[in-house]
């Protein structure tokens, strides 16, 4: 026993990045599950959400973060930088995650966040997929190694999967010795009520358009496991009256897709029939109320 706690590796890895540059699709892949909702929309990702990779004599604990936007001016995004600000000075290593081809204001934003916390940092460079001419992408990864002390620059999918494998190798090349932090079999921290709220936020942000995204909040309120069945009740949160009807639609037909797409999610998630009910509610400014944000989870960082 003591002499497999020497050889072991294990530390926190924290996924950082602009929002939408695919912090959770990469944990997600890495992980091999579902762990947390995906969208084309930027904002997505509210909470830290430790996903854990054990390969091996390796344990890499990634933390997910919502994307640093330096546009502070609602509550809820000053709420979301500082989460992942403080998941930055947590971690042993930070992954600064770019897109393929663009680095721009909110990425120097960021750069100097990390030159601040003096982490020792790699460079993913993501959406490889999306870069046709390879010939660019040379010039790219040259321009990024100049502007910082990078313990490695890595290009890769999160999509296609391409050289993830060469990400989680140079990650355990740098973690420290020590012994797991969790047991080898666990994927996360977060418990099935909350990938139940992420996928239930996924099918909506994906189904609305851009005003209403951020006004929305999801709440599992009852999980029942009945035999074959599992019952869930949630409350989706909305900040107006007019939101509540974009939500449920005509004939209610947008709120029975929205619940359809997530409920295909989950039994799929889950492994087993899941039952889901849906209730829309309004609470004005919610997403303006620390006390409201307290109560649906996005916290501040400890
Ligand atoms: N083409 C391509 N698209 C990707 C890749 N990785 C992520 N995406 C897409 O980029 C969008 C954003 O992905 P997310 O994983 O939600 O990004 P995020 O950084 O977690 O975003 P926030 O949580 O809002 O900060 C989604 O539409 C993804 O499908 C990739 O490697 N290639
Ligand atoms: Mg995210």
């Amino acid at each position: 026993m003591t002499e497999n706690r020497e050889r072991t590796r294990c530390g926190l890895v924290a996924l950082i990045g602009r929002p939408n540059v695919g912090k959770t699709t990469l944990l997600n892949r890495m992980v091999g599950e579902k762990l947390a909702a995906i969208t084309r929309k930027p904002h997505t990702t509210r909470n830290r959400i430790l996903g854990i990779v054990t390969q091996g004599s390796t344990q890499t604990v990634l933390i997910d973060t919502p994307g640093i936007d330096p546009e502070r001016s609602r509550l809820m995004n000053q709420v979301l930088n500082r989460t992942a600000v403080q998941a930055l000075s947590d971690a042993d290593i930070v992954c600064f995650i770019v897109e393929a081809g663009r680095f721009e204001d909110g990425d120097r934003f960021i750069l100097d966040a990390i030159r601040s916390a003096g982490r020792p940092t790699v460079l993913v460079v993501n959406k490889v997929d999306r870069v046709a001419d390879k010939t660019v992408l040379l010039p790219f990864l040259e321009a990024r190694a100049q502007e910082h002390d990078y313990l490695a620059v890595v290009p890769l999918s999160g999509k296609t999967g391409r050289n993830l494998q060469g990400l989680v190798d140079e990650l355990g090349r740098h973690l420290p010795e020590g012994p797991f932090l969790y047991d080898p079999e666990q994927l996360s921290d977060r418990p099935e009520r909350f990938r139940a709220e992420e996928m239930i936020r996924e099918a909506l942000l994906e189904r609305l358009g851009q005003e209403v995204p951020y006004a929305v909040a999801v709440q599992v309120e009852g999980w029942e496991d009945r035999p074959g069945i599992t019952h869930i009740d949630a409350l989706i949160l909305v900040e107006r009256q007019s939101q509540k009807g974009i939500v449920i639609g005509k004939g209610g037909q947008m709120l029975k897709r929205i619940g359809q797409a997530a409920r295909q999610q989950l039994e799929g998630l889950l492994g087993r029939k899941i039952m889901l009910r849906l209730t829309v509610r309004v609470e004005e400014g919610w997403s303006q109320s620390n006390r409201a944000l307290r109560e649906l989870g996005i916290e501040e960082p400890r």
